[in-house]
């Protein structure tokens, strides 16, 4: 399979992250789209991905998967046994609930924080800014941290004992926030605890 990326965005490191989990690196080729230089918005990309973003995964029939989730669920399922996005009914549905909750709440509220009210990727790929929007997100991003410190005041992981797919994309939006200069409140001990322990597993130095 090939995962067309740019290394070190936020995106991208969250499959970095999943396949690193499922012991899956080895069986992907990285393409490297080149982000900053407007690679994402050639026809030749759009044809595989429409939405113009990394990552996207190509499989070798040549069907395209784009959008992490979806990736993450095509890689959690390759070997029959998903451990990153649940295999009950009941975690399936808590997984994508707080996956999407840290989805909007941290990783996507940062990035638009970055791209709105910042300079962020610079005036050739930020064509439309909303500066006023861009700042709103700044509050969006703090008021997940909030969120999530008091949801894993009582467990170890977003969606419960298990490290899943919710808590790749919420740290992958926790170290983008620190990247744009949104930090962790000193008082949210419980979301200091798991980003410490989220960080000790192998898989985050994959990204
Ligand atoms: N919802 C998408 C988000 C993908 C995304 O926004 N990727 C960023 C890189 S971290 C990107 O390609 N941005 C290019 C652009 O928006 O022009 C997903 O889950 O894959």
């Amino acid at each position: 399979m090939k995962i067309y990326e740019y290394r070190g965005f936020p995106n991208p490191a969250r499959i970095r992250i999943a396949l690193a989990e499922k012991n899956l690196t080895d069986k992907a080729e990285f393409i490297a789209v080149d982000v900053p230089k407007g690679e994402h918005r050639t026809p030749e990309f759009l044809a595989k991905n429409p939405s113009g973003t990394v990552p996207a995964l190509e499989l070798e029939c040549g069907t395209v998967i784009s959008e992490c989730t979806a990736i993450t669920e095509y890689i959690d399922h390759l070997d029959g046994r998903p451990t990153l996005t649940g295999a009950t009914p009941k975690e399936r549905g808590i997984i994508h609930m707080m996956q999407r909750r840290a989805e909007a709440g941290l990783l996507d509220a940062g990035t638009n924080y970055f791209h709105h009210a910042t300079p962020g990727l610079g005036p050739n790929i930020e064509t439309y800014q909303n500066k006023e929007w861009g700042e709103k997100q700044r509050e969006r991003v703090l008021a997940g941290m909030a969120y999530f410190n008091t949801a894993l005041a009582h467990q170890p992981y977003l969606a419960g004992p298990d490290f899943s797919m919710a808590d790749i994309t919420a740290i992958t939006g926790i170290n983008f926030a620190e990247f744009v200069g949104i930090k962790i409140p000193d008082d949210h001990t419980h979301l200091k605890a798991w980003r410490e322990r989220v960080a000790q597993r192998p898989s985050l130095a994959a990204q």
